[in-house]
């Protein structure tokens, strides 16, 4: 009876549909083995899964994430392992086609059926079919999967193919030339994470069973064309590799506002290409009455709409299947000459740099996304996608960069994104390193490239394609002594990323703007020849900017630029989420040999403590020592980035920059980094701080180098601000009653950021006596968050005083969707600074790290546990800042 359990027919809508075995091992019917080369180690396997996780849970190795485990299970990566998969099938489909899918296998493999090879594999990211219809039998089957360590590999393959750097930098504790594979690059270290050189089949796998053809994906194009759009959907269809014509009928239907149900179908016949590949086209044109856009986060509703495709085969009359939803939106990446802007006497010459949707130009605020996991199988849990990305959606994100070192995220990511109206700017995977451009490496990156750009090109939360992170910059700047084969490797960089990717992406996808890297100077550097004179040109494209020698809380270090895609700062997590990794406590310690292994950034925690002596005095025999170094580099960082953020939005009034991506959102594992969210979900203060910067509506001031203060007002919305009145507040720092203010009248256009014509003087005698409070009154403005100038550093102000603080927990507890709702009131006598609430109980605290200047205010604490008022507040503790 076998047959039956194993057997699953793959259905989609009320249509025929075809069979298929699934081979993942959630399913009864399947068992599958690991094995290591010698045989010595043995257990079972997952799939989707991966070796480290699979020796986790046989407990072979411990938890990866623990000490020094990193290091400490590297042979892991260094021996080979075979996955072997049975599967009973007591009677065998009577089809043309018998498929075995594998849709990831990290990374280079070999696959046999029964005995017998089928294939070998070298690219994680690349769907793999085999033919298996002469392997299968109508019995027991063997499905054999040989990983080759991936260290090795590498190795072997820069020995013909050699392509700088020599290896990473020796704190990372990695492995060398991850850019000979055609695997995750961080998963051979990188200056935020650990080394996992993985293997294993992190996505499903299955066989399938069809006689004529199957649709393996579609695209598809809305382009707006007067008072309508016109939709251009291509089905990719594929058959078996005999196969020389498909035909039958293809079918779409979509349905629209009003319940009305949109469809087209036609007869369709084609020659496949060799590979069993062909496309059928159908083309739609629905009025724009019935069709409500599709928005970023922050500018309206994310209508999404249910696209069915349907293919009926003309001999074998099988149809297949299938469902995707799609949005309504226009895009462009406006690069234009910069004078012909109205009214700009400021921004220079060179190129605009922005994002136009529906017609707008919007300010793309947001962060940077790396893999949520160092596993590649686990980094789709969708957990995990959907707490970073609720996260990034509750601190006004607009925009996430899928960074280039990491993977093309899950179908449920791109799903969640398209939802949660974040857009992505999706760079391909090549970062901080020369490539190869053998043929081998280029046939494997071309199928690559096909595949993910029709698996992802009808989300309508793609913005933008990049071809790498950072290696024109990197051959431009000689970052790894590239200098005396300049002329070989630019051969290489333009043979990869302009003469392979550029084509196949515009080819498929012609509607979305393809940069060969980011940064880049966009057009410019096509002019250029691809590796600009100055990849880092603030006249153009856009730019990646760290500086950790200057003070990152001045905001006149920070140089203009059309779009800041990434910058950042380091800090250290909690010792909340430190201690999921360790609990011995001579650990806790900036210079613990465990400390010092999990910085990865060369300089890493000497660039922290620098920035947080500019502002804070801490003593190294303070018992707090360690507790308070975390504190401090929480409130650098999120200061830091405070000060930059706010410094790009302020300069698209007259530099026009338009975007501000800070680096990076998420964390791989329990360490120093310059993410906003922990491992583990848990926010830094500097992601509570982004709630507050990336607010749509603020009141922003600069402190100039001269004690001046310049007010900036932005605003991010389609309405102007208009009876705006900026209040600026003295406070000196004992108390909560503001000594003087001044009131400014201000108002701002739709989606603009305006200098108001007045600035603060602040007097020399002064600065250390008080500090500045900036808000804003308008019409129609329910809420712009407090801002701050504090002319001085906390160590050197006068008048900070010890605060009474009260916590009360109110009783209004409130049910809503996420959990329950709990109003935390904080009452002091006094100015608290960087007010940092903490709790053991579930749940998180809605604001956090807060400059307290009201006698009393309120945060609300958000928990899935229902628990009493009394025993929430009972279990609040605090801490702040006060001079030593
Ligand atoms: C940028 C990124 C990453 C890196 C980060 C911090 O260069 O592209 O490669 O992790 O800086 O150093």
């Amino acid at each position: 009876m076998q047959t039956f359990l194993a057997l699953i027919v793959f259905c989609l809508g009320s249509v025929v549909c075809i069979n298929v075995i699934d081979l993942s091992s959630s399913n009864s019917d399947v068992t599958w083995t690991f094995e290591s080369k010698n045989g010595s180690i043995t257990g079972q396997g997952s799939v989707p899964g991966g070796i480290y996780s699979d020796l986790q849970k046989a407990g072979v190795i411990g938890n990866i994430l623990s000490g020094f485990n990193d290091v400490a299970s590297r042979w892991v990566a260094y021996d080979s392992w075979t996955y072997t998969g049975r599967v009973t099938i007591n009677q065998i489909p009577d089809t043309d086609v018998a498929h075995l899918v594998l849709e990831g296998v990290d990374t280079v493999a070999f696959v046999e059926v029964n005995g017998s090879p089928v294939g070998s594999t070298n690219n994680m990211f690349v769907r793999y079919v085999f033919d298996i219809k002469s392997q299968l039998k109508a019995s027991a089957n063997e499905i054999k999967i040989t990983f080759v360590s991936p260290v090795e590999a590498a190795q072997l393959r820069s020995e013909k193919h050699f392509a700088a750097p020599e290896c990473l930098p020796v704190v990372y504790n990695g492995e060398c030339h991850a850019n000979q594979l055609r695997k995750m690059q961080a998963s051979f270290a990188w200056d935020w994470g650990p080394a996992f050189p993985s293997v294993g089949l992190w996505k499903p796998a299955y066989i399938e069973f069809y006689n004529s053809a199957i649709i393996r994906s579609m695209t598809s194009h809305a382009d707006k064309v007067g008072a309508h759009w016109d939709l251009k959907i291509i089905a990719h269809l594929e058959s078996s590799r005999k196969r020389k014509q498909i035909g039958g009928r293809i079918g779409a239907s979509i349905k629209v506002n009003g319940g009305q149900t949109l469809t087209v179908d036609r007869a369709f016949e084609s020659t496949t290409r060799d590979d069993g590949t062909s496309e059928a086209e159908l083309n739609m044109t629905i009025s724009e009455n019935v069709i409500s856009l599709w928005w970023p986060n922050g500018f309206g509703d994310q209508a999404l709409y249910d696209l069915h495709l349907r293919f009926t085969s003309g001999d074998s009359k099988e149809t297949y299947a299938i469902h995707k939803q799609i949005g309504f939106r226009t895009l462009e990446v406006v690069e234009e000459d910069i004078s012909l802007l109205p009214c700009n006497d400021t921004a220079g010459p060179g190129l605009s740099f922005y994002f136009k949707v529906n017609g707008y130009p919007i300010f793309m605020k947001g962060s940077n996304w790396i893999p949520a996991n160092i596993l590649p199988e686990l980094s789709s849990d969708k957990n995990t996608v959907d707490e970073l990305l609720l996260s990034a959606r509750e601190a006004h994100m607009a925009m996430l960069r899928v960074w280039g070192g990491g993977v093309y995220e899950s179908d449920y990511f791109y799903q969640r994104c398209d939802q949660l109206g974040i857009l992505i700017w999706q760079d391909f995977l090549f970062a901080c390193s020369m490539y190869p451009a053998d043929e081998e490496f280029l046939e494997t990156v071309k199928v690559e490239i096909e595949q993910n750009v029709i698996n992802l090109q009808h989300h309508p939360s793609i913005a933008i394609w990049a071809g790498n992170n950072e290696n024109e910059a990197a051959l431009r700047g000689n970052w790894y002594f590239t200098n005396p084969q300049f002329m070989k490797y630019k051969k290489e960089y333009v043979k990869l990323y302009v003469d392979t990717i550029k084509p196949i992406v515009e080819g498929l996808d012609p509607g979305r703007r393809y940069v060969a890297s980011s940064p880049s100077n966009g057009k410019e550097s096509e002019e250029e020849g691809y590796i600009s004179e100055h990849p880092y040109d603030p006249h153009y494209g856009d730019t990646h900017y760290y500086n950790y020698l200057l003070d990152n809380w001045n905001q006149n270090i920070y140089p203009k630029t059309r779009f800041a895609s990434e910058y950042g700062f380091q800090s250290l997590p909690s010792l909340v989420t430190m201690r999921t990794a360790t609990n011995n406590e001579s650990d806790f310690q900036v210079d613990s040999p465990y400390s010092v292994h999990r910085q990865h950034s060369p300089g890493g925690y000497g660039f922290i403590q620098d920035q947080m002596n500019r502002y804070f005095r801490l003593d190294k025999s303070d018992t707090k020592y360690f507790e308070k170094f975390v504190y401090y580099s929480q409130i650098s960082q999120a200061m830091a980035m405070k000060a930059e953020t706010e410094f790009y939005r302020q300069s698209q009034a007259d530099w026009y920059t338009m975007g501000a991506l800070y680096w990076q959102l998420n964390d791989v594992w329990q360490a120093p980094s310059w993410s906003g969210i922990e491992y583990g979900g848990k926010w830094k203060m500097l992601h509570y701080f982004a709630k507050s910067f990336f607010a749509p509506v603020l009141v922003s001031p600069r402190l100039l180098l001269t004690h001046d203060v310049d007010i900036y007002l932005l605003n991010d919305r389609f309405v102007p601000i208009t009876g705006g009145i900026i209040t600026v507040e003295f406070f000196n720092w004992t108390s909560t009653t503001p000594m003087r203010s001044i009131l400014i009248a201000a108002n701002a256009d739709p989606l603009s950021s305006i200098k108001v014509p007045l600035s603060i003087a602040l007097w020399k005698e002064e600065i250390n006596k008080v500090f500045l409070r900036f808000s804003l009154v308008a019409d129609g403005v329910s809420s712009s968050p407090y801002n701050y100038v504090f002319p001085t550093p906390f160590k050197s102000v006068k008048g900070l005083r010890q605060p009474n603080i009260q916590i009360n927990v109110l009783s209004n507890i409130k049910a809503t969707t996420d959990g329950f709702r709990y109003t935390v009131e904080i009452t002091t006598d006094t100015v608290v600074l960087f007010l940092w609430l903490e709790t053991q109980e579930p749940g998180r605290f809605e604001d956090n790290g807060l400059v307290v200047t009201d006698p009393r205010i309120t945060v609300n604490y958000v928990s899935n546990k229902q628990m009493s008022p009394k025993d929430l507040e009972k279990s609040i503790h605090y801490d702040y800042y006060m001079q030593e």
